[in-house]
């Protein structure tokens, strides 16, 4: 069977959920550190220029977006589930929030009051990738207060589940919403300086962190990016032909197609040709010479897919 290759870097947030889901199925798996700033030629040449990290590959079939990669690992490694007691769904609608109001308000937190130590092209590059072309950060560091208070009620609602007494948000075991919550608590406690004091009013957060937090990572090994690059190259798309004819688009196999986030971010689209369409993701061929022929997948939710010609 394939490995699955996860292309992240350290303190990417994003990436820590798959690290987390990695950790909860006990799996092995390969490493490729990419750059924290979007100079990833090799991942770019099997992506086709989707801008995100994290990005998870199997042989040649490249998943984008943390919404897809948890449902590609599930499918994978299907025990133990990250959806006991039959909990799936529901944490697909659950991480429409953390990705979105949730996220943005970490991630004011973890940037802004440190703007100043960070390099200026990091900052000017997230501010553009988050919040849009009129984002100012320096704004967002005035607005400290605001921030706090808006990530404050939400991570008071977690609080308020876990406070049931069960362990973990689903009950018993651990599942894909402790992820979601996990990578922006996670966010938060490795930059936010006073993190000690803002979490210091949601003592069950911090007792299941540590129980999170102990599911660990599984076993990584390091591959280089020109490595993972090369099991592409030897290897084809696994994935199979898929048509939906219900599909509200009318979108089928065979068809010239650009995936674009729905994000005012300035991310070029991926272009392709069909090869997977269902109710919740696509799936396009493309081929570049340093890779061969690639299969990328993405999900439907917060992308545009637009026929071409
Ligand atoms: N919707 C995406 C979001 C991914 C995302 O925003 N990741 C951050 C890193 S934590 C990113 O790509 N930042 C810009 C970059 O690394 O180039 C997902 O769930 O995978």
């Amino acid at each position: 069977m394939s490995e699955l290759i996860l292309h992240h870097y350290p303190p990417s947030p994003v990436s820590e959920k798959i690290r987390k889901v990695m950790g909860l199925k006990g799996l092995a798996w390969r490493s490729v550190t990419q750059n924290r700033l979007p100079d990833r030629p090799e991942l770019f040449a099997m992506t086709g220029g989707y801008r995100r990290i994290p990005v998870l590959q199997i042989g040649a079939d490249i998943y984008c977006d943390t919404q897809l990669i948890f449902r590609a690992i599930e499918a994978h490694a299907p025990e133990p589930t990250l959806f006991p007691g039959g909990g799936g769904g529901m944490p697909f609608a659950v991480s429409r929030w953390t990705d979105s109001e949730f996220f943005t308000s970490a991630m004011k937190l973890a940037f802004a009051p440190m703007m100043d130590k960070l390099p200026p092209e990091l900052i000017a590059d997230r501010t553009r990738l988050y919040l849009g072309p009129d984002g100012d950060m320096a704004k967002e560091k005035a607005d400290l207060p605001h921030i706090l208070a808006q990530l404050r009620a939400q991570f008071g609602w977690i609080e308020e589940r876990l406070s049931s007494g069960r362990p973990f948000l689903l009950g018993d075991a651990p599942g894909m919403p402790d992820i979601l919550v996990w990578h922006l608590y996670w966010f938060v406690s490795e930059r936010y300086a006073e993190q000690a004091a803002f979490f210091a009013e949601f003592p069950s957060i911090v007792a299941w962190a540590e129980r999170v937090r102990g599911l660990g990572h599984g076993q990584a090994t390091e591959m280089t990016p020109a490595e993972a690059l090369a099991v592409a190259k030897d290897a084809a798309p696994a994935t199979a032909q898929r048509a939906d004819p219900r599909d509200p688009q009318g979108l089928a196999p065979g068809q010239q197609v650009a995936v674009a986030p729905l994000t005012d971010s300035g991310e070029s689209a991926v272009e392709g040709v069909l090869h997977t369409v269902s109710r919740d993701q696509v799936g396009l061929l493309r081929e570049d010479p340093a890779c061969g022929r690639v299969c990328v997948h993405f999900p439907r939710v917060g992308y545009r897919v637009t026929k071409l010609g």
